[in-house]
């Protein structure tokens, strides 16, 4: 598996997969999740709305619509509260959850955010550590290559360091 980090807007890549770090209702909000519904149109709210909102750490897919992407994969990360109330093993399952429907579906690349190190509050390293580490014990025959999309240059350093800490 070929891994990646890069700093830039998720809505713009052309993975066949892109992962939205939605809430339960899975009806948009704010962060990546405001961006993907804007960038991808009316249409996602539509297709999400007959999910009937989703539980943490579960995902749902649907088209991409108007994104360069081919699917977003949905999944609502934890709510940090003070890390000893399961965050760790619910955000490790929004991985593994995701990137099984990315196998489901033949996705070849899949793009992650950092999911829940925005609103919801998650310590930066901590969500970089289990996003790395869960994609690396992954043994699915897909993805071949995996995106870790950052937004700011600093998280871009956190994953860098972690990827390398790692031998890549
Ligand atoms: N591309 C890539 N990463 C982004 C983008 C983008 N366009 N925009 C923000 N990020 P957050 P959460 C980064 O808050 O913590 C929403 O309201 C951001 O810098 O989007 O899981 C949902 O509806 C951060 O590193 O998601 C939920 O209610 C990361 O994406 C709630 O926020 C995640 O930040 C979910 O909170």
């Amino acid at each position: 598996m070929e891994i990646q980090a890069i700093c830039g807007d998720i809505t713009k890549l052309e993975a066949d997969a892109i992962v939205n770090a939605a809430n339960k209702t899975l009806l948009g909000g704010g962060g990546v999740d405001g961006a993907i519904h804007r960038a991808a149109g009316p249409e996602l709210l539509e297709a999400c709305r007959a999910f009937h909102g989703c539980e943490t750490g579960e995902a749902r897919i649907t088209p991409g619509f108007r994104l360069p992407a081919r699917y977003v994969i949905h999944t609502p990360g934890p709510v940090w509260r003070g890390g000893s109330r399961g965050e760790a093993g619910l955000l490790r399952s929004c991985y593994e959850n995701s990137l099984r429907l990315g196998e489901e579906y033949g996705c070849r690349s899949m793009a992650f955010p950092c999911i829940s190190a925005g609103v919801y509050g998650y310590p930066p390293a901590q969500a970089a550590e289990i996003a790395v580490g869960t994609v690396l014990s992954w043994s699915g025959r897909c993805p071949e290559r995996v995106i870790f999309c950052c937004y700011t240059e600093d998280m871009l350093a956190v994953y860098r360091k972690i990827l390398a800490d790692r031998g890549f």
